[in-house]
């Protein structure tokens, strides 16, 4: 029993929940609130989710956990086994993981009828023994994440309709690849499935604006998040694709363009020191982005998968990841040192929280 503390509106917990399911690991979900001296000292950064095992350690991120518990499985991995697709599987879950959170955090704070709903929820999930008014509760909550990961991280009225459209291309790309087949990748869910149940299970498809905006443009991707929340793992051979086809390869376009781009920038500012910095993605200038040492390391860790690859895997994947975003992937000139987890013990090691202690600063 893997007792996992998070939320039933997390992004992340949402994300690991499905994979659980998936295995049929048996978790208990526990409240952040309320345990974040014991989350801190055993985990090293209080965010959802984190899990502790039986014997006691603790595990976060979902990246990792993700990856270690599924290397404990005696079944089909849901990590390609063909080098070149499990280098598109680790690019998309990243981009589900760090690019459409913004959108994601966006659909949810910025609509009076989503803040509301979620505010409330959230209230009474997180927040019920605080000795506040349920309405002094929600009031907090959406001060804290608009102000923080909404208005804080670059939304604004220049950039909230390229924030938008980042949105309805992945749902564009994504109701594309569902309409031929059942997961992303082929006849199983791989890790990008998995990723991007993160966005797309507990904010999108369910906070009432962008669900909306779902369920109108792409029931076919409304269709796959409950597909998802209800896979189990057959045993049987996944059945994926040979090679990336035209609609992963506009997925991979847009991942290039967007998270890419925002990783360069983002290890170029770490590199200078900056806590802020801007940044132009597809044309649109964000200004004053907070600077995330978490996400240096997310680079790190797709530029050791690009290192790893051989020459047949790199030529079968060149032509889908278009310059100059994907230099930043082998190019020497965009590496940048997070000094994170050096010892590579995640995701048993001092977590960081994506930007500072928490909400950007
Ligand atoms: N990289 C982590 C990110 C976890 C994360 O940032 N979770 C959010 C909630 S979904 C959180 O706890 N944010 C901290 C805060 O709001 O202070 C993961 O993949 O698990």
């Amino acid at each position: 029993m893997l007792r996992v503390y998070g939320s039933r509106l997390s992004y992340y917990t949402g994300k690991l929940e499905t994979y659980l399911r998936y295995r049929s690991i048996d978790y208990e979900l526990l409240p952040t609130v309320g345990n974040e001296r014991e989350i801190l000292a055993g985990a090293g950064a209080v965010q959802m989710p984190v899990a502790k095992l039986e014997d006691g350690r603790w595990l976060s991120d979902s990246t990792p956990i993700l990856a270690w518990l599924d290397a404990r499985q005696d079944a089909p991995s849901i990590y390609p086994g063909d080098p070149a697709l499990r280098f598109v599987a680790l690019l998309l879950e990243d981009y589900a993981d760090e690019w459409l959170w913004r959108p994601a955090m966006h659909y949810r704070w910025s609509f009076r009828p989503d803040r509301w709903y979620v505010s409330g929820a959230l209230a009474d999930e997180l927040l019920g023994p605080m000795p506040l008014p349920r309405f002094a509760k929600q009031c907090l909550l959406i001060r804290r994440q608009l102000w923080g990961f909404v208005r804080g991280d670059g939304v604004t009225r220049a950039t909230r309709a390229h924030v938008e459209q980042g949105y309805l291309t992945a749902l564009e790309a994504l109701e594309t690849v569902f309409a031929r087949r059942r997961f992303l990748l082929g006849d199983s869910p791989t890790v990008a499935d998995f990723g991007l149940m993160g966005p797309m299970l507990r904010h999108f498809g369910q906070d009432p604006t962008p669900a909306e905006i779902m369920r109108r443009r792409a029931p076919g991707v409304y269709a796959w998040v409950a597909r998802m929340w209800n896979a189990r793992a057959t045993g049987k051979p996944p059945g994926l694709l040979p090679a990336v086809d035209d609609a992963v390869a506009a997925l991979l376009r847009e991942a290039c363009e967007t998270h890419l781009a925002q990783l360069r920038e983002n290890a170029a500012a770490h590199t200078r020191g900056l806590t802020r910095h801007d940044m132009t993605i597809q044309g649109c200038r964000y200004a004053r982005v907070p600077t995330s040492r978490y996400r240096v390391w997310c680079l790190e860790e797709l530029r050791r998968e690009w290192a790893a690859l051989d020459e047949r895997a790199r030529d079968a994947l060149r032509p889908h990841l278009p310059g100059p975003h994907a230099d930043v992937l082998w190019d020497d000139a965009h590496a940048s040192a997070s000094g994170y987890d050096p010892e590579r013990r995640a995701p048993f090691h001092r977590a960081i929280n994506v930007f500072g202690t928490g909400v950007p600063r």
